[in-house]
């Protein structure tokens, strides 16, 4: 057969004030360019799990009409799309299905909405695919397809210990500068707003860091010296198992990025570690200026809350480290009145913070947080889900108003991202890393 994979790409915000200006700020703009280059990891596990004799070609679509007209003359497509952009995604479907190509939706979205995707796709897939997609195509080639949806729970359940090399070589090219590379899977906390891969699997499995080391040589076969992001929810819960990653790392030579939380910084073996392997930036959900609008976010153990008073302290001791950190911070939690603005800029600058995000809060469908709003009636939209961008307002905010809410993030915007702000906030890093430029950084 021939099977065309297509990834909704790029980045969306619907909010035209927004658009007109914070979209355009210098801090926004460059990480969004950054960013927006990442291929889909999901869609080159499928292709290195599909039986062999298919012909498999990988396609991006940033918007509904932009897909490219060899598409059609696939046998079947696969598309992955999150929530933002499924609707762009089920319209492409449509049209493909009109003109007699069959269509499978997977990813996050799908995964919790599958009978919404249904309607636009002959084939859904719910959760983790490597099990799955497989068994879709044997069953389509031999012609006896049994099922329109395939939920990864009836089927043996995907070990990430021996997960194969993704299918970079689909990608040769394209001027992509940056790839994603996954260490493990899940997160073994619970925040009520994410809607990460733990909307996919339960249990937090790591891979075999020789696996991790196997697939970035795989990488660099094509590409000389790729940037790596680590495509994990939380790379180093386990330090020991962290520590090895990076000791493995460090003779492939490869500048690295991840997602983490604070206690990174409690293992100094561990941060001397990541610089030597050359992680360059960790990004932090810090999520709140304020231990207050963080009780009870994390549902098992309150972890955000707990460590709330530690946060700068750690964030100093990774930068310290000559790691950059980004702290997310997430604008309209419950507790947050319209204070909270300018509290987030105090705490920026205090640290000081080298990159800052500031997102705004967004009920992403299956989360804790979509369906406590949904029962409290304060969705202003209910399933508009091209609104769930991180950018965009749709829910009514306890202690402010939706205007004072969208006005906050556009004065701290302008404010975070202005050339004096950013250079208060990343001059003494620099100036660190210099003082500090002889020392044993490197010995760990
Ligand atoms: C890389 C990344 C991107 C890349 C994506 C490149 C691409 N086209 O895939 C870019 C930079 C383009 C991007 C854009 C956006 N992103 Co983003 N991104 C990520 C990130 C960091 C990693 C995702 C990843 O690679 N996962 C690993 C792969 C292996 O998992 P997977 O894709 O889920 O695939 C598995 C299954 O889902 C399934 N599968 C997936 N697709 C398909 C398709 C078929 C047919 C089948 C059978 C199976 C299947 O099989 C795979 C293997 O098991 C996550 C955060 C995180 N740490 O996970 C956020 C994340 C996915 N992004 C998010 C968001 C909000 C956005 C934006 C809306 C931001 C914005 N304002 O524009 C846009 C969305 C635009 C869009 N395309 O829809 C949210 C999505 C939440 C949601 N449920 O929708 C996340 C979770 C981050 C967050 N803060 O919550 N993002």
């Amino acid at each position: 057969m021939k099977i065309g994979l297509l990834a909704m790409s790029g980045l969306r915000a619907h909010d035209p004030d927004l658009l007109a200006l914070g979209l355009t700020l210098p801090g926004v703009i460059r990480r969004g360019e950054v960013v927006a280059s990442l291929p889909s990891l999901g869609l080159l596990y499928l292709a290195a799990v599909t039986p062999e004799g298919h012909d498999l070609r990988y396609y991006e679509a940033d918007r509904d009409r932009a897909e490219p007209a060899e598409l059609y003359d696939s046998d079947l497509v696969a598309i992955s799309t999150f929530s933002a952009q499924a609707f762009e995604a089920y319209a492409i479907a449509d049209r493909l299905r009109a003109a007699g190509v069959r269509v499978a939706i997977g990813g996050l979205h799908a995964s919790v909405e599958p009978d919404e995707a249904l309607a636009h796709a002959d084939f859904v897939l719910v959760g983790e695919a490597e099990e799955t997609w497989p068994r879709l195509v044997e069953a389509l080639a031999a012609g006896n397809v049994d099922r329109r949806l395939w939920r990864a729970g009836d089927f043996p359940s995907v070990d990430v210990r021996t997960l194969p090399v993704p299918r970079y070589d689909l990608l040769a090219g394209r001027a992509y500068n940056r790839f994603t590379v996954q260490t493990s899977r899940g997160c073994p906390w619970r925040c009520d707003f994410c809607a990460s891969t733990v909307m996919l699997t339960k249990s937090y499995r790591k891979r075999p860091v020789e696996h991790v080391r196997r697939d970035i040589e795989a990488l660099k076969r094509f590409r000389k010296r790729p940037f790596v992001e680590l495509a994990d929810d939380n790379t180093f819960v386990d330090k020991d198992w962290g520590k090895e990653l990076c000791r493995q790392l460090i003779p492939l030579g490869v500048n690295w990025f991840t997602e983490t939380d604070v206690s990174v910084a409690d293992d100094d073996e561990l941060l001397r570690l990541l610089r030597r392997s050359r992680c360059r930036q960790v990004l932090i959900g810090l999520e709140s200026p304020e231990q207050e609008s963080l009780e009870g976010m994390e549902l098992h153990a309150n972890f955000k809350a707990r460590r709330w008073a530690t946060a700068k302290d750690a964030v100093r001791r990774i930068q310290d480290h000559g790691i950059t950190v980004n702290g997310c911070f997430i604008l309209g939690l419950d507790a947050h009145g319209p204070d909270v603005f300018e509290h987030v800029l105090e705490f920026a600058l205090e640290i000081p913070l080298y990159e800052v995000q500031i997102t705004v809060l967004t009920p992403f469908p299956g989360t804790p947080l979509y369906e406590r709003f949904l029962a409290e009636g304060r969705l202003i939209e209910p399933r508009r889900w091209d609104l769930c961008t991180l950018f965009d307002v749709n829910y009514r905010p306890a202690r402010m108003t939706v205007d004072e809410l969208r006005r906050g993030v556009y004065w701290l915007a302008e404010r975070l991202y202005s050339a004096d702000c950013i250079e208060r906030r990343q001059r003494p890093f620099f100036e660190r890393l210099w003082a500090n430029r002889e020392t044993a950084w490197g010995e760990a």
